[in-house]
């Protein structure tokens, strides 16, 4: 095992980044046409100097982790779902290659371009259109970050039922667009449960209007739910309706250190059993993500002692003392069956901040150390971290690699990262296809909450049935018959 501390050097940025195309060399551009000067003048008829960009487009070209980068030489911002329709429809008529992008924080490469493909970002697109507080309905545009719409909610007494470390550039259609889980999954369940309605663009101009703020509705299709987790390759999504959670009174956390992941397990399952309805999130995390924020990022842990793992539990609810009363026993229950070696309460706001941030921060954390290699499953809750305990040590002859699991745990939701010096094709092939292979074997999910963007893609059917892909692609067809929505992302393109 490398200890993460020896670890701890900025790698230059041009020796991480891989071109998508490098980075899958037997991937070629599709016979989609490039761009002219005269498209140029066209989209600027429509969204005007302001909405095009082709100079400095490396933020646009390159993804959040500094993995994969296309080239593209236009980034239009459109500032209405009409100039959004007039844009694709040229697009379309012209055959021009589209990706959609919202806050670029993507961790499958799935918001930029591979090649040349034209960026439709949502930026400008960021209005909030109508909160209604009887109901808790917020309506918005998809270009709208996820922070902002939960300051502008929390306003109202309201809360988004949506909470992730990237809430600071995430937009909430990208959220839809990838089916974004985050931290409290366990409570307000998927996303698309509190999706109300939308509105959205397809490929040829045509604006689907399924914008509605009826909780029940049972008049057919329900086609919005095809755009959510459809990851810019069917349509582009410009607005919703959101159902919005009050927002909690008291928000408590513990943090508890456990000698083994089966202890995690055994807390987890007592934290569910006293706190019931109050609980809002249960995250774990092994020894070596808390060192990698306490070293790289200086963020302390609370415990006075390492331990093998971490359990975060979280409670909101709307009564201070009930809450603190709950929690207090429910941590006196861990103590006493012997499954938590340590543990501390939070015992203010910014306390509770300072918890959940070591565990938010362990992407950034590992991000700065070297080349990360992502995988974000589902699997039974027994063997989430026997794949960690696998992969370690599958690498561990490979100089500077190591590994680390955290995640979800009240979603089943494991988070397996490994990280290299440097981009290795050899730490690769250690890994894929077995991690898959896996996790097919234990009838788990390969994409949990990322999506399958353009890393991922060609792994589909270790997930999905040949019948469900065969009715993706129908599907894909019927939207967009001319492929221009996001190519090489979320379907496999090596078949
Ligand atoms: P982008 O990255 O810009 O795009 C993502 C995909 O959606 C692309 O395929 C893009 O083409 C498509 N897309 C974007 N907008 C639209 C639109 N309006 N219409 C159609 N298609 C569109 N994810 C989780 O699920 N849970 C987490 O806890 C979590 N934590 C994260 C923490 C950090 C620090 C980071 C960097 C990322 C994290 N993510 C997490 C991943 C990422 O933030 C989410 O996938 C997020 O939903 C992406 O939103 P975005 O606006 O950045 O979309
Ligand atoms: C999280 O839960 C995110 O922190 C990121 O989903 C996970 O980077 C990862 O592997
Ligand atoms: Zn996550």
């Amino acid at each position: 095992m490398i200890p993460v501390r020896h670890c701890l050097k900025l790698v230059p940025l041009c020796s991480q980044i891989r071109h998508g195309s490098r980075m899958f060399p037997q991937l070629k551009r599709g016979s989609f046409n490039r761009i002219t000067d005269e498209d140029v003048n066209r989209f600027t008829g429509i969204v005007g100097e302001t909405g095009i960009k082709t100079e400095e487009l490396d933020h646009y070209n390159t993804d959040w982790l500094n993995t994969v980068s296309g080239f593209t030489e236009l980034v239009i911002s459109p500032k209405s779902v009409e100039e959004v329709a007039a844009v694709l429809r040229h697009c379309n008529e012209r055959r021009l290659a589209v990706v959609p992008q919202g806050g670029n924080t993507g961790l499958v490469g799935g918001s930029n371009p591979v090649f040349d493909e034209i960026v439709l970002s949502l930026e400008r697109l960021n209005n909030i259109s109508h909160i209604d507080p009887y109901a808790g309905i917020v309506e918005c545009e998809a270009g709208v970050i996820l922070q902002n719409l939960s300051d502008k909610v929390g306003e109202h007494g309201y809360t988004v039922p949506l909470d992730l470390g990237a809430r600071g550039s995430c937009f909430i259609g990208g959220n839809l667009a990838t089916h974004a889980g985050g931290l409290r999954v366990v409570r307000y369940g998927q996303l698309r449960g509190s999706v109300l309605g939308m509105r959205v663009v397809l490929p040829d101009g045509q604006i689907l209007d399924g914008r509605s703020n009826m909780r029940k509705d049972n008049t057919g299709y329900d086609i919005k739910q095809l755009f959510i987790g459809s990851e810019g390759t069917l349509g582009v999504i410009t607005d919703v309706s959101l159902l919005l959670p009050q927002s909690p009174v008291s928000v408590n956390m513990a943090l508890l250190g456990c000698d083994s992941f089966d202890d995690v397990i055994k807390c987890y399952r007592l934290s569910r059993q006293c706190l019931g309805e109050i609980v809002s999130a249960c995250e774990f995390m092994d020894s070596l993500c808390m060192t990698s924020v306490n070293d790289i990022l200086g963020l302390a842990s609370p415990l006075e002692n390492s331990h093998k793992f971490y359990y975060l539990v979280e409670t909101s609810g709307m009564n201070m003392d009930h809450d603190m009363e709950k929690l207090e026993t429910c941590i006196e229950k861990v103590f006493e069956s012997g499954c938590a070696t340590d543990g501390v309460m939070a015992a203010s706001k910014d306390q509770a901040r300072h918890m959940m941030s070591l565990r938010e921060n362990i992407a950034p954390a590992l991000k700065a150390v070297g080349f990360n290699y992502k995988y974000d499953v589902s699997l039974p809750i027994q063997h989430m971290y026997s794949l960690v305990e696998q992969i370690r040590n599958k690498i561990r002859l490979t100089e500077g690699a190591f590994s680390v699991g955290y995640g979800h745990l009240g979603d089943n939701n494991l988070h397996l990262n490994v990280i290299t010096p440097h981009y290795s094709a050899q730490a690769l092939s250690l890994i894929e296809p077995f991690v898959y292979e896996e996790v097919s074997r234990l009838k788990g999910s390969i994409s949990a909450e990322h999506g399958m963007g353009l890393k991922k893609a060609n792994y589909l059917r270790y997930s999905k049935d040949p019948s469900m892909i065969a009715m993706m692609r129908s599907l894909k067809d019927v939207f967009d018959p001319n492929g221009i929505m996001n190519p090489y992302k979320l379907l496999p393109w090596n078949d």
